[in-house]
């Protein structure tokens, strides 16, 4: 044990020198490589694996001018991370946010790679973004600043090559306005992107695809301790693409989600968010782009500002909306609550000491790389009907979704399971998507 801590150590050190100040991608690296340096170990023939894997096989970084409505110039900066080729064209979404940088967008495209392994199609690894803040924007102001992002983009992706989707910041109008600019610049209609519209190219469920899987991978999980979402409390945050998806399949599943958030706070509504409740946050949300505290002053519930939902009793809590929004404190609050499944449809929301209470307490657990892969995972069924130039019903691929989200339940039982009985999601994730991976660089040689 203690070898394995030296050598983790190590490890780590020398990420942490090659990637100074990128403090997320150490955080993601550093959980992967906790789980992985044991099983290399037993399994020798990965020796050296990881160290290929933490280095991108290409970074992007470039300027994006624009103009805003006022006529002044704005300059922001746009990345593709090309993190990993080895079983499939890069694959990944785009991040919209002021917060966006090289580290945040390396730790996305670095669980990217084992998330798609894990959806069991032929996926590579990549993310992207900009620093660019939506929020406030015109219409016109994000298609000025999307098309000039697309200018320098389009000559690092294509279908065969690197397939971006959305993320945080970027959803169908984002991707509409992409799309047109990439359309215009190569005289090709091509499935370079995915979350398409479906007028032009898009899946059905795709929209709800991440929202969805999240929840089926919950259900498998409880389905290991006999239970359901009938009648249960959920408490979810974020109340953007994952939330709603993630509320709406909760609801038709006989659970009853009381709470939502954003970045300004969190709304308590212990009667629950039905059917025509959502319907109105998902007006507000993506049509008049307003708050969640509007949703309080309509349906007079609580209102908590500057909070985070985690101190709310539930049976189970769905975290869908940024990386580290539950610290060791929600943790514990959560737990001692008697929330016994938590499951992750944003990625890696929960900090490291977070985790370890999760796990200590022997609660269900569904990291985010396991839990959240339904929507590349549908992304990748886009692809497919993309390339056979069919388009599958709403049931087919809702069908298939499901399949995969019980297939990558399976393949972290098969990984984390203890000699207790318990399953352990993060090794098990961890182990699963990276076995694929590596038996694909073995085979491909030194590249
Ligand atoms: P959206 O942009 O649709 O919604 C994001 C939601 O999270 C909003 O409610 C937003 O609030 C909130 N949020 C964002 N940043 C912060 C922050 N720093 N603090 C508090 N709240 C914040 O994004 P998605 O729903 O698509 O993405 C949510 C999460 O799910 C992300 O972690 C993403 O990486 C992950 N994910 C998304 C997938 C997809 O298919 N879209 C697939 C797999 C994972 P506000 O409006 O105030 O900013
Ligand atoms: O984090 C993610 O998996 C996504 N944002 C979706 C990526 C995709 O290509 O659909």
């Amino acid at each position: 044990m203690i070898a394995i801590n030296e050598k983790l150590d190590k490890f780590m050190a020398k990420v942490i020198a090659k990637n100074p100040s990128e403090v997320e991608f150490h955080q993601a690296v550093k959980e992967v490589v906790e789980s992985l340096l044991p099983f290399v170990e037993e399994n020798p023939k990965y020796n050296g694996i990881l160290e290929r894997m933490v280095e991108p096989e290409r970074v992007l970084m470039f300027r994006v001018p624009w103009l805003n409505d006022k006529g002044e110039f704005v300059i922001n900066r746009g990345f593709r991370i090309e993190m990993n080729s080895a079983i499939g064209p890069y694959k990944g979404g785009l991040r919209f946010h002021p917060t966006v940088n090289l580290g945040i967008l390396k730790f996305l495209a670095f669980e990217q790679v084992l998330k798609n392994s894990l959806t069991t199609l032929p996926m590579g690894g990549g993310k992207g973004g900009s620093d660019f803040d939506p929020k406030g924007k015109s219409d016109n102001e994000v298609m000025k600043f999307t098309q000039s992002f697309m200018l320098e983009l389009q000559r690092h992706i294509g279908p065969d090559t690197d397939v971006p989707a959305g993320d945080i910041g970027v959803g169908g109008r984002e991707i509409g306005f992409m799309f047109g600019q990439y359309k215009r610049i190569r005289n090709e209609f091509t499935g370079v992107l995915t979350g398409k519209g479906l007028e032009w190219g898009g899946s059905l469920i795709r929209p709800e695809a991440t929202g969805y899987g999240q929840v089926y991978f919950a259900a498998e999980m409880l389905k290991t301790r006999g239970m359901d979402f009938k009648g249960k409390t959920v408490v979810v945050s974020g109340s953007g693409n994952v939330a709603q998806y993630a509320t709406q399949k909760v609801t038709q599943l006989g659970g009853r989600v009381v709470t939502m958030s954003d970045s300004a706070g969190y709304i308590y509504d212990p009667a629950g968010i039905d059917a025509e409740k959502l319907a109105y946050v998902m007006e507000l949300k993506n049509v008049k782009r307003g708050r969640i505290s509007e949703y309080a002053a309509k349906y007079h519930c609580e209102y908590h500002e500057g909070k985070t939902p985690w101190g709310v009793k539930c049976d189970i809590a769905l975290p869908s909306a940024t990386q580290n929004e539950v610290n060791e404190a929600d943790a514990h609050m959560l737990v001692n609550n008697g929330c016994y499944c938590v499951s992750e449809g944003a990625n890696m929301p929960s900090t490291p000491e977070a985790v370890e209470v999760f796990i200590e307490n022997k609660i269900l657990y569904g990291p985010g790389k396991a839990a959240n892969a339904g929507g590349v995972a549908t992304s990748g069924l886009e692809m497919s009907q993309n390339s056979l130039r069919l388009s599958w019903t709403r049931e087919e691929v809702d069908q298939r979704l499901h399949n995969i989200m019980i297939s990558i339940h399976k393949t972290c039982e098969k990984y984390g399971k203890q000699s207790d009985g318990f399953i352990n999601y993060v090794n098990g994730a961890n182990i699963g998507g990276f076995v694929k991976v590596a038996e694909a660089m073995l085979a491909q040689g030194l590249v």
